[in-house]
């Protein structure tokens, strides 16, 4: 365990009387970031390995996108959508672009635009499809993870997430993650939608069989269902593409996104598809006063010019080659297996060596944020603008950590 000093204790102590007590915090009192790295209250830094799930792809404090939100923070940061804006039209376009699509619908968190997902793809099945008013199923897969909502939580098959907070909503058909065989044998007259992450984070970097996204996407397609891809972790250039459906060459009909469309600043959430899906939501049946403000339209679009170049995409595939390599050298040394798309990794502590918490305090003690999932794994997704000597000097101190 590290050993806080004053200044973190006082914080860890307002948290501990007045914050409800929905996480289990790493032992670090963060106050400064900048880059890959950042600084606790004591001046002592870290190299960020975790990006906060994947929202800050770009880094702390990137400063095209910092300039975006200071631009717009002086002109206008909210009118809801009784009334238009002008970044919000801009955003939208080019997001759908980026996406190859036709529309947009802006929420803010990532639970948000899946919730969002599940009620187009429902209006869709009744009003598209033809579906039996109030019957219609969304097939999902097991060890999914989708966010927190009661809705969401639902359809997850993780204890901690469901236990004590039913009842839930119907219409969920479960099937194994990675089989699309299970996908075609469990569709009825009622599916709507088949929604799935391309590789299940919280599950521990799950990367499916190769060619499994295209058998998903042959089947719905055959079907006359809706592929709905949760990219809200995996996309935005993390896997080394603009979204991780790109490395099967797949396109979904529907794009779930979230975390770093909104910069590493604010949430920002879209649903993306086009026109035939998307177009069945009426004015009025859908919203959020934040959804689609122009100060989070105005990062958004910065974030996605960023996307456009390519540039962050082919440094997740070039570094995450190399983390890749790096990692592999671990195996059999206190690891016991690496799964790894781009720069994410879902690395597997052998047991006898530590739980993933375990390493990931003492990492924590030799300046490396990482973040542990499900007991003896660890997720490593350091912004896209680390550079390769760094991680060098991440692995090593893992190395380090394992070696006793
Ligand atoms: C936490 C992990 C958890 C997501 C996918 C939707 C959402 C998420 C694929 C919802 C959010 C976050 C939530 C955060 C920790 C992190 C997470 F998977 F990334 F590791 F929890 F499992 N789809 N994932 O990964 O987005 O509403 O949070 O904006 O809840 O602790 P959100």
């Amino acid at each position: 365990m590290t050993n806080l000093d004053t200044a973190s204790i006082r914080v860890v102590a307002l948290e501990d009387e007045r914050l409800a007590h929905n996480y289990h915090p790493l032992p670090v009192v963060i106050a400064r970031g900048e880059g890959a790295w950042v600084t606790d209250v004591e001046g002592k830094r870290y190299l960020d390995l975790l990006s906060a799930y994947s929202a800050l792809n770009f880094g702390h404090g990137h400063p095209a996108i910092l300039e975006a939100a200071h631009e717009q923070l002086d002109r206008l940061t909210l009118t809801s959508r009784a009334y238009h804006n002008d970044r919000l039209g801009p955003f939208a376009a080019a997001l759908a672009e980026l996406a190859g699509k036709d529309m947009v619908l802006p929420m803010n968190t990532g639970a948000e635009a899946v919730e969002t997902g599940i009620k187009v793809a429902r209006a869709w099945g009744y009003r598209v499809k033809g579906i039996t008013p109030d019957a219609a199923t969304i097939i999902v897969a097991d060890g999914n993870f989708h966010g927190r909502t009661t809705t969401i939580v639902g359809f997850s098959d993780d204890p901690q997430a469901r236990d004590d907070f039913g009842p839930f909503a119907p219409g969920f058909v479960h099937v194994p993650f990675g089989d699309a065989a299970a996908i075609e044998a469990a569709i009825d007259e009622s599916t709507a939608a088949v929604l799935i992450e391309p590789i299940q984070g919280e599950a521990g970097v799950i990367v499916p069989p190769e060619g499994y996204l295209r058998a998903v996407r042959e089947i719905t397609e055959r079907h006359g269902v809706l592929m709905i891809a949760d990219e809200i972790q995996s996309g935005l250039g993390r896997v080394g593409t603009t979204f991780a459906c790109d490395r099967e060459g797949v396109v979904p009909d529907v794009y779930l996104l979230g975390k770093a469309l909104g910069g590493g600043i604010l949430p920002l959430s879209a649903v993306v598809a086009n026109a035939d899906v998307l177009g069945v939501i009426r004015p009025g049946e859908h919203g959020s006063t934040f959804g689609g403000n122009p100060l989070a339209a105005a990062v958004g679009l910065r974030v996605v010019e960023m996307l456009a170049s390519g540039e962050f995409q082919e440094r997740a595939l070039a570094l995450g080659e190399h983390l890749g390599v790096k990692l592999a050298e671990l195996v059999g040394s206190g690891v016991t297996s690496v799964r790894r798309a781009g720069l994410w990794a879902g690395v597997d502590i052998d047991p006898a060596f530590g739980t993933g918490r375990e390493v990931a305090e003492r990492l924590l003690a030799r300046g490396v944020l990482v973040k542990d999932t499900h007991g003896q794994t660890i997720r490593i997704a350091p912004p896209l603008v680390v550079r390769a000597t760094e991680l060098d000097w991440a692995v090593e101190q893992l190395r380090v950590v394992l070696a006793g």
